[in-house]
Parts: C-alpha cells; structure tokens; sequence
C-alpha cells in the first residue's frame, strides 16, 4: 500500500454541537481544534501525500470527520449512507470532492435500508474488515460486500459489542501489524495478525493511522507510541484532544488513498 491523496474537512464552529457518547469531557475548544487540524495536516504532508483541504460546512457539525460518508479503495469509491440522521446528508458534500479522483464507473453508492459508515470499514490489502454497529447494518454490508466483488477485493462482517466504529478499536499498520484494544484483543478475526494489544487506560489510541511507513500517533499516549516505535515505525505525534470530546480520532479526520 501507498498513499498518494488524502482528502480532509475543516472544523466547523458547529462542531461543539457534534455527536458524542462522553459529554463529561465538555465541549470541544474550536480554535484550538483549529490548530489540531493544522498540525494534523502538516504530519500528514510529512509522509508524502496530497492534501485536499475542503471547506467547513456549519450545517453538519461532525462534516471533519471525512472518513464516515466514503470508503476509498484502490479499486474506486464508495459513497455510504451514514447510519446517524445528524450526519446522512454529508454524504452529498463528499461526493463532488470524490469525484475529482474518480470517474463514474468506479463511484458506488450505498442505498437505503442499508446503512454504513467508513468507521466500521478497515482495509487490510484487498481485503475489507466491516463492523456492524449501531451506524453500519446488514444491509449496508451486503451492498458493501456486493460493490467489492465486482472489483475483485473482498470483505468480512465483524460484529460490534461496545465501541461506536470498527476503528474505535482497532487499525492495520501494514506489514501484518494490527493495533487491537478491549472486544478486539480476543477476536478470532484478527488472530492471524501480529496484534499489538493496548492498555484499557490508552484505548483512544488504539486508532493510530499509517501513512507511507510512518504511524501518526495521538500525542499524550506513551506506551502506544513505544509500543509503535519498537514495532519499528516512524512515528509522528498529533494532538487530537478536541476530535477525542466528539468520539473522533486521527482515521476519522481523513480519507486517504
Ligand atoms: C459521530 O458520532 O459520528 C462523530 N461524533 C464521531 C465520528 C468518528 N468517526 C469515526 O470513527 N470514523
């Protein structure tokens, strides 16, 4: 795998109204979101891609969070239909943007009843690792599964006990290196990886992204980041302190491709 474009959306001030299962944290801080979102850019330079910065959109206030509405795969798009109702219309903004990559034939749509969000979706090769979820449904899956054969790459379902997104809880370093946390660390699904387990007290980190060799890491994670750097990556730190208070974390603020 190589990543050579990553598209991403600016926060917008709508953002403290955004979606999110730990109000205890408080509201997210926009300005200092801002300047996350600018470091995050910067890393992700760093590691050689293409940044496509599209504009904020104060109608949907979790629109940064670009990872939801599309799956990018080397094969071509697929627009989802996001299963949160606050969040379902984001799909026609990622839309155009996709479509500057990508001609009609290798753009797809997930149709309702079925229901999905790039969250759940975890590309490991030719292979796509689907959460079923309160946002992804059966449904959403067999539309899913059935767009990924007719390209030739393939997908398996993998239930959700406790996390929001697939991804919450566990992400493909490449190289067979697979960071797994709490329902993750014992599912026969990834038993064939080399899992680096995470500490119940650094979970949020077990969303960590690779980009072109290097993991970008959430700063403030020690031992995930030791765990990275002895798994023989570079790695980069970025806070995300004001995405984590909406349940958000590093995958879910790009598409990368
Ligand atoms: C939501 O609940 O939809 C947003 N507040 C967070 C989305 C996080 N996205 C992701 O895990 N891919």
């Amino acid at each position: 795998t190589k990543f050579t474009n990553v598209i991403v959306r600016r926060p917008a001030k709508s953002m403290v109204e955004g979606i999110t299962s730990a109000p205890e944290l408080g509201k997210p801080d926009y300005e200092l979101a801002l300047k996350q979102h600018d470091d995050y850019i910067a890393a992700l330079k760093q590691c050689g891609v293409e940044v496509t910065v599209l504009p904020a959109l104060e109608q949907y206030p979790d629109s940064c969070f670009v990872e939801d509405p599309a799956v990018i795969t080397r094969k071509g798009a697929i627009i989802t239909n996001p299963g949160a109702a606050s969040r379902n219309g984001e799909k026609d903004e990622i839309e155009p943007a996709v479509r500057q990559f990508f001609d009609d034939e290798h753009v797809k749509h997930i149709e309702s009843p079925g229901t999905l969000d790039g969250g759940d979706v975890m590309m490991v090769g030719d292979h796509f690792y689907v959460g079923r979820s309160a946002r992804t449904n059966e449904e959403g899956i067999r539309q899913f599964f059935e767009i990924l054969e007719g390209w030739g790459l393939e997908g398996s379902e993998v239930p959700l006990e406790l996390v929001l997104h697939l991804k919450t809880g566990v992400n493909y370093l490449e190289d067979g290196n697979m960071l797994v946390s709490g329902e993750f660390v014992t599912k026969p699904d990834f038993e064939q990886y080399n899992r680096i387990e995470i500490p119940e007290d650094e979970a949020y980190a077990a969303n960590c992204i690779w980009v072109n060799g290097t993991v970008i890491v959430p700063e403030g994670y020690p031992t995930v980041l030791k765990a990275v750097q002895d798994a023989g990556y570079k790695t980069l730190a970025v806070d995300t302190s004001e995405y984590r208070k909406l349940d958000g974390g590093l995958s879910c603020l790009s598409l990368r491709f």
